[in-house]
C-alpha cells in the first residue's frame, strides 16, 4: 500500500502596526504543534546568523538617513540568505514553515509605504524566489489609529516604526489590495477585535489546514 505524502505549507504572518503579531505567532505555533506538525518557525528579516545582521542595520538608528533602494535591497538580501539557509531545506525535509513577515511586507512597506514601484519589487522577488510561494498568509488587519495606538503604550519603537500614520495607511491599504489580489493565498483575521476572538479565527485557520492534509 502506498502512503500520500502529507503536504508541509509555507505560512507567512503579516499585519499592520499594532495588529499583535508576536502574540499570534505564539499562539500559531503551539497550535500546530498541538495538532503535530513539524514546524520551523522563523521570521524576517532575520531568520540566520547574516540575515538577523541585516536586521540589525534595517531597524537601527543610523547617523545618516537609509534610502528607500536601500532599504528594499537590504530586505531581499536578508530573504536570499533565509531562503537559502532555512526556508527551503526546512520545506525540502517535510518541515512546515511558520515566517514572521516575508515578500508582501515589501511590497507593503517598501512599495506602497515608501513608494518604489511595485514592478522593480517584482524583478527581486522572481530573482530571489524564483517560483518559491507561501502556501498560506494569514494578513492580521486592523485601522491605523488603533494599531498606532497599541504600539505606543508598548513604547521601544524601531526605525520603521517611527513612521508617520499616512505612511502606514498606505502600507495597510497595499495589505487590503495584495488579499484581494491573491484570494487563494490570504486568511485575514479582524485584528481589532479581542485576543480571544482573534485566537479562535487563527485556530479556525489551522484546523482547514490540518484537516486538509492526506
Ligand atoms: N519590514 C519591511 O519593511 N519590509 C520587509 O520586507 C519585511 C519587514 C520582511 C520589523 O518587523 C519591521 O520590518 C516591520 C516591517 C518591516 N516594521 N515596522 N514597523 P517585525 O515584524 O519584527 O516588527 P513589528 O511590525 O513591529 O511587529 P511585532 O513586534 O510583532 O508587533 P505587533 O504586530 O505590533 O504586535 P504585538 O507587539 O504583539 O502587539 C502590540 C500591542 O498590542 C501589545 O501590547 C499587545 O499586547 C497588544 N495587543 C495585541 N493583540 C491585541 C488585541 N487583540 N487586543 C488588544 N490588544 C492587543
Amino acid at each position: 500500500m502506498q502512503f500520500e505524502r502529507k503536504k508541509n505549507y509555507f505560512i507567512t504572518l503579516e499585519g499592520t502596526e499594532g495588529a499583535g503579531k508576536s502574540t499570534a505567532l505564539k499562539f500559531l505555533h503551539s497550535a500546530l504543534l498541538k495538532a503535530e506538525t513539524p514546524v520551523v518557525i522563523t521570521r524576517e528579516p532575520g531568520g540566520t546568523l547574516i540575515a538577523e545582521e541585516i536586521r540589525a542595520l534595517l531597524l537601527g538608528e543610523h547617523s545618516e538617513t537609509m534610502c528607500s533602494d536601500t532599504e528594499l535591497l537590504l530586505m531581499f538580501a536578508g530573504r536570499a540568505q533565509h531562503l537559502t539557509q532555512l526556508i527551503r531545506p526546512a520545506l525540502a525535509a517535510g518541515q512546515w514553515v511558520l515566517c514572521d513577515r516575508f515578500t508582501d511586507a515589501s511590497y507593503a512597506y517598501q512599495g506602497g509605504g515608501r513608494g518604489i514601484a511595485e514592478q522593480r519589487i517584482a524583478v527581486l522577488e522572481s530573482w530571489v524566489q524564483q517560483d518559491l510561494q507561501p502556501d498560506i498568509t494569514i494578513l492580521l488587519d486592523l485601522p491605523v489609529e488603533m494599531g498606532l495606538q497599541r504600539i505606543i503604550k508598548r513604547g521601544n519603537l524601531d526605525r520603521i516604526e517611527t513612521e508617520q500614520q499616512a505612511f502606514f495607511q498606505r502600507v495597510r491599504d497595499c495589505y487590503l489590495e495584495r488579499a484581494k489580489q491573491f484570494p487563494n493565498r490570504f486568511r485575514i483575521v479582524d485584528a481589532s477585535q479581542s485576543l480571544a476572538k482573534v485566537k479562535e479565527m487563527l485556530q479556525g485557520i489551522i484546523d482547514e489546514l490540518v484537516n486538509s492534509n492526506p
